[in-house]
């Protein structure tokens, strides 16, 4: 982007205008987004932040769709963010999410972004934490960030949000599954969502006694169960999601999240940085030499001594 446009998307974002938000978001993802943030992150800092993960198909878009029409009843200027896992010429789930979404897209107080998980310079949870900082400094004030639970960069982005919820849904065997993913520590909130299952209530005892011999700090994950396609249990969950952000700042955990979450975006830039710098360096012609030592030389040469 040139040093215009810049300016310009600047100007934009400041008096509002989502297209600029966009803009800086595509900025971000491709790698453009430096001098945007520099710009607009001291804006950011107001919004509350969940992420909801769970396994394909127990109902995070719709627990989602269910909040944002909670929050909007508030009065909540409400951001979503929907990481696809598929690739990027895969769209189903996207589609439906869309439909899900659909009484919202005329709403100009929701913004909704879906990212494929490939494709994006700093990484995908670096790009989550980019749109996530910009929605939050365009003055989003609840924002929600859905990711499937399979891979451990997924877990990452659920973990950048102040409060993540894991989704169950019962008959599934998935707890089982999740618990040796470590998915299951992550959890500040647990939902069994179709709640209306005959075995919800064998879910429910499998995640408190995995609570009890879990370990978990002063904060006890709490459990709701949802219906979130008839909208039964919002309510209680986002009971839960309050009490959770007041812990946060009761407790003081909630400043030492935000450092450490600056810390993981410090360390994602400054590597995606180092990556892109030594793949100039990689000298394959000279392949007699052993990995290690072709790494030292590629160090040495951007003046980095080990
Ligand atoms: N019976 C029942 N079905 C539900 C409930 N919540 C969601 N569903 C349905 O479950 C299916 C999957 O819901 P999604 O919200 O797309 O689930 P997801 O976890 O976002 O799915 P992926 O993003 O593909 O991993 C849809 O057909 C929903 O209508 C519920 O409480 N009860
Ligand atoms: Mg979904």
């Amino acid at each position: 982007m040139t040093s215009d446009g810049t300016l310009e998307l600047i100007r934009d974002f400041r008096a509002g205008r989502p297209r600029a938000l966009a803009r800086a978001i595509t900025a971000c993802e491709s790698g453009n987004g430096a001098r945007v943030v520099a710009e607009l992150y001291a804006l950011a800092g107001n919004a509350t932040t969940v992420g909801i993960t769970g396994p394909p198909g127990v109902g995070k878009s719709t627990l989602s769709a269910a909040l944002v029409r909670k929050a909007r009843t508030l009065g909540r200027r409400v951001g979503v963010i929907s990481v696809d896992p598929s690739s990027p010429f895969s769209h189903g789930a996207l589609l439906g999410d869309r439909i899900r979404l659909a009484e919202h897209f005329t709403d100009p107080d929701v913004f909704i972004r879906s990212m494929a998980s490939r494709g994006h310079l700093g990484g995908l949870a670096g790009a989550t934490a980019d749109a996530t900082l910009l929605m939050d400094a365009f003055g989003f004030q609840f924002i929600v960030v859905e990711t499937v639970g399979a891979g451990q960069s997924e877990v990452e982005i659920a973990e950048l949000a102040q409060t993540t919820i894991v989704a169950l849904q019962p008959g599934s065997g998935d707890s089982v599954q999740l618990l040796k993913a470590g998915i299951v520590e992550i959890a500040d909130i647990f939902v069994v969502n179709k709640g209306d299952h005959p075995m919800a209530d064998q879910l429910r005892r499998e995640i408190r006694s995995m609570l009890q011999i879990s370990e978990h700090g002063a904060w006890v994950p709490e459990l709701v169960t949802t219906q979130a396609v008839h909208g039964q249990g919002i309510d209680e969950l986002w009971d839960a999601i309050e009490r959770h952000a007041a812990y946060l700042v009761e407790s003081g955990e909630l400043e030492q999240r935000k450092r450490e979450r600056f810390a993981y975006q410090v360390r994602s830039i400054a590597a995606g940085r180092i990556r892109a710098l030594v793949d100039g360096r990689i000298d394959v012609g000279s392949a007699a030499g052993d990995p290690y030592d072709a790494a030292s030389q590629a160090l040495a040469s951007l003046g980095i001594e080990e």
